[in-house]
C-alpha cells in the first residue's frame, strides 16, 4: 500500500493528484477528452478514523466528458486503481468547469446575432468586451432541451485592457448559450440603453491622486509564533485542528479539539446561493449557487503577504485539478496567524484592595479568499483562549451593477451608486454544515428561548422573565429561525459528559443579525436553495450527505437538498449531530459600495456553555506589551 501521507486527512499533494488523473485515463481512455470540474479526498467519517489510523486512500474526480455528460470517478489511490465510474444525471448536473466558461465567452462573442446587438450600440471592437458567464439553471431559456448544460452571459465595455469593465455595462443583452450542442440558442436584447461613460477603476493607477501611506503597523512576534504547524495538523494554546480546501466548500476545519477534548469533526461551507430581487432583465433570474454551480474552492486566492495577511505567517498551499487535467499549485492558500484581540477580562476593584486586573485576548486566525465573478468572499475561522470559535466571511469585490434607466429600475429594488450605474438588492447565504463531535460522544440539540413570566402572585410586578431549553428531537421540529426578540440560540450537548455543576457540557450557537431566504419557495429559487429557508437544521449523520442544497447543482430544480434530505423525519434526540447553520446579509447597494465594495461581515460564534468549570482564561499571565509606549 503506498504511504505518501502521515494522515488520513492531510490534504491532497501535487503528485496524488496527477497520480489519479492518470489512473482514470488509463482506466477510461474516453476521458483524453474530458474536461475537469474538481477533485476531492473522500475523507474517512469519524468512527472509520478514531479506530484506525492507517486508511486507504480514496479521492473523487468529477468532471463532463467530450458529450457534456457529467461523471463521478472513485479511485483508490493506494492500491492504484479505478473503483467506479458512474454518470451524474443531466437533470443535476456537476460543477462548471474553466473549459465551459470558455466555451461560453467565444460562442457568444463569435455569434452573429450578439454582434448586431452590439453594433446598434455602435460597439465594433470586441477585443474590448467582457463577457461573465453565469449559471443556466434556475430559470431555463425554452430553447435549451430538458438535460442539456447551459449558461448565460451578461456583457461588459472596457476602453483599455486594465479598465474596470464593471462600469461599463452592456444593458439588457443576455446570451443563452447551450454547451451541449455548443451554440448560441437566444440573444435576448431589451432595447438599447447608452452605456455609461464614465470609469470606475479601483487599481492604484486608476486614482487621481493617492493618500499618504498610512503609517506603518508593524506586527512582529519577537518570541516566536505561539502555534504549531505541521502538514495540515495546526496546534495553538490547547487546540488542535487541521485545515483544508475542498473544491466545492472553500477552506473546511477537521478535528477541532481542545485540551484533547473533540468539539466538532469537520465544518465546512456546504452550499452558498446569490438570490437577486430586482426586476431588471440582467439580473432577476441570477441565483447562483457559488460552491456546487462554480467550484468556491476552486477559486482561491494565493495571498500576498502583508496584504491579505499581517503579521508572522505561517502558509499553507493548496493543490487543485485544472480543466485539462493538469495539476495547479494554489501557494499560499491558506493563512494562519496569531492576532492580539484587545481586553480578554478585568475588573478595576473599587473596594479597598484597590487591584485591577487584566488580560489580553488573542485568536488564532485560519482564513482564505475566493474569488468567484464579481465578488471576493473571505473565509475567516477564529479560535480564542476563551473556548469561543468564530466563523466570519468577509464580502467584497464589485457589486452587480446596470446602465441606470428611469423605465427599467425601480425604487426600493434597484439603487443608483453612481449617476449613471444601479445596482440591484441581492442576498448573500451561506449554509455551514458543522458535523459535531462535542467531548467524544453523541450530541443532542436544544433551543433556548428567554420569556417574560406572567404577573402573578410570585412575579407580582411583572419584572421577571427566563430562559427555556427544549430538546429537539427529530429533524423537522430542527427547522428553525432567529428571534433576537427572545435571545434565541442553540446548544449542543454531550448527556454523558457533566460539568463541575451537573450539567452536560455544551457549545452555543450565536448568530448575528442574519436574514433568511426572500425569494417565493415556490420559485426556481426558493426550491434550488430551500436550504436558507431556515437558519438552523438538523440531521443524523450520513455521510454522504454534505451539501445543503444537493451534491450537484447545475441545471437542478432542487433535487438533494436539505428538504429531501430531512424528509424521512429522522430521530436526533441523541446522535452523531450535524447542524446545518444558514447566515448571511440582504444587500441593499449603496454609492460607497462603488467601484469595489468595503468589506462586510457575517457569521456564527460558538461559545463553550458549561464545557468549562469556570472562566478558561482565569490562569492567563497578566503580561502587559514591553513595547507599547505612552505619549506622556
Ligand atoms: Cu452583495
Amino acid at each position: 500500500m503506498s504511504q505518501n501521507f502521515s494522515h488520513p486527512l492531510n490534504s491532497l499533494s501535487a503528485t496524488e493528484i496527477s497520480e489519479a488523473v492518470s489512473i482514470l485515463k488509463k482506466s477510461n481512455k474516453n476521458h483524453e477528452n474530458s474536461s475537469f470540474s474538481y477533485i476531492s479526498l473522500e475523507e474517512p467519517d469519524k468512527k472509520l478514523l478514531k479506530e484506525n489510523t492507517n486508511l486507504e486512500r480514496f479521492v473523487k474526480i468529477v468532471g463532463v466528458d467530450q458529450k457534456s455528460n457529467g461523471f463521478e470517478a472513485e479511485i483508490n489511490l493506494s492500491k492504484k486503481e479505478l473503483i467506479k465510474e458512474e454518470k451524474i444525471s443531466n437533470k443535476a448536473g456537476p460543477t462548471y468547469t474553466l473549459a465551459e466558461i470558455f466555451k461560453a465567452i467565444e460562442l457568444t462573442m463569435g455569434d452573429e446575432n450578439y454582434q448586431k446587438a452590439l453594433k446598434k450600440r455602435g460597439i465594433k471592437d470586441l477585443s474590448l468586451i467582457q463577457i461573465d458567464p453565469w449559471p443556466g439553471g434556475g430559470f431555463v431559456n425554452k430553447n435549451i432541451k430538458n438535460g442539456n448544460r447551459a449558461l448565460k452571459a451578461i456583457s461588459f465595455l472596457k476602453d483599455s485592457e486594465k479598465d474596470n469593465a464593471y462600469a461599463r455595462p452592456i444593458q439588457g443583452l443576455i446570451a443563452h448559450i447551450d454547451l451541449t450542442e455548443n451554440k448560441v440558442v437566444e440573444i435576448e436584447d431589451h432595447g438599447v440603453v447608452k452605456v455609461p461613460e464614465a470609469h470606475a477603476r479601483y487599481d492604484k493607477d486608476g486614482q487621481e491622486f493617492l493618500r499618504e501611506n498610512p503609517k506603518e503597523i508593524a506586527i512582529t512576534q519577537p518570541e516566536g509564533v505561539g502555534f504549531s504547524v505541521e502538514d495540515n495538523l495546526i496546534s495553538w494554546e490547547g487546540w488542535q485542528l487541521r485545515a483544508s480546501i475542498d473544491p466545492i466548500e472553500g477552506l473546511a476545519l477537521h478535528q477541532v479539539s481542545l485540551n484533547n477534548r473533540p468539539i466538532f469533526y469537520r465544518a465546512g461551507l456546504s452550499d452558498m446561493v446569490v438570490p437577486y430581487g430586482s426586476s431588471d432583465p440582467m439580473h432577476w433570474w441570477k441565483a447562483v449557487h457559488d460552491g456546487t454551480e462554480y467550484g468556491f474552492g476552486t477559486m482561491t486566492n494565493s495571498l500576498t503577504l502583508g496584504c491579505d495577511c499581517l503579521g508572522e505567517i505561517h502558509y499553507l498551499d493548496a493543490h487543485k485539478l485544472a480543466f485539462d487535467g493538469s495539476v495547479e499549485t494554489i501557494e499560499n492558500a491558506i493563512c494562519i496567524h496569531e492576532e492580539d484581540f484587545g481586553v480578554q477580562w478585568k475588573h478595576n476593584d473599587s473596594t479597598q484592595m484597590g487591584y485591577n486586573e487584566v488580560r489580553r485576548s488573542r485568536r488564532l486566525v485560519v482564513s482564505s479568499f475566493a474569488t468567484i465573478g464579481n465578488y471576493d468572499y473571505g473565509i475567516f475561522w477564529y479560535l480564542y483562549l476563551d473556548g469561543t470559535i468564530q466563523l466570519e466571511i468577509k464580502l467584497t469585490g464589485v457589486v452587480g451593477i446596470s446602465a441606470y434607466h428611469e423605465d427599467i429600475h425601480k425604487s426600493g429594488q434597484d439603487f443608483k451608486i453612481s449617476p449613471e450605474l444601479a445596482s440591484p438588492i441581492h442576498q448573500h447565504l451561506f449554509n455551514v454544515r458543522i458535523d459535531w463531535d462535542l467531548d467524544d460522544g453523541d450530541n443532542q440539540l436544544f433551543e433556548t428561548n428567554v420569556e417574560p413570566l406572567p404577573i402573578n402572585n410570585v412575579n407580582p410586578e411583572g419584572t421577571q422573565f427566563q430562559a427555556i431549553s427544549s430538546h429537539l428531537t427529530k429533524e423537522s421540529e430542527a427547522q428553525r429561525n432567529i428571534a433576537p426578540e427572545k435571545s434565541r440560540t442553540w446548544k449542543i450537548v454531550n448527556p454523558n459528559k457533566l460539568n463541575k455543576v451537573g450539567s452536560p457540557t455544551s457549545y452555543k450557537i450565536l448568530y448575528g443579525n442574519t436574514p433568511t431566504l426572500l425569494s417565493n419557495p415556490d420559485s426556481p429559487p426558493g426550491k434550488r436553495a430551500a436550504f436558507a429557508k431556515h437558519n438552523i437544521w438538523a440531521t443524523p449523520f450520513q455521510n454522504e450527505e454534505r451539501s445543503g442544497g444537493g451534491r450537484h447543482t447545475v441545471m437542478h430544480s432542487g433535487e438533494g437538498g436539505l428538504e429531501e434530505i430531512t424528509a424521512k423525519d429522522r430521530n436526533i434526540s441523541e446522535c452523531d449531530l450535524v447542524t446545518w447553520l444558514t447566515f448571511g446579509v440582504t444587500h441593499i447597494p449603496r454609492p460607497e459600495d462603488w467601484p469595489v465594495m468595503p468589506v462586510e461581515y457575517c457569521g456564527i460564534h460558538l461559545i463553550p456553555v458549561g464545557f468549562f468549570d469556570q472562566n478558561p482564561t482565569i490562569n492567563l499571565p497578566p503580561s502587559c506589551s514591553s513595547i507599547s509606549k505612552s505619549n506622556k
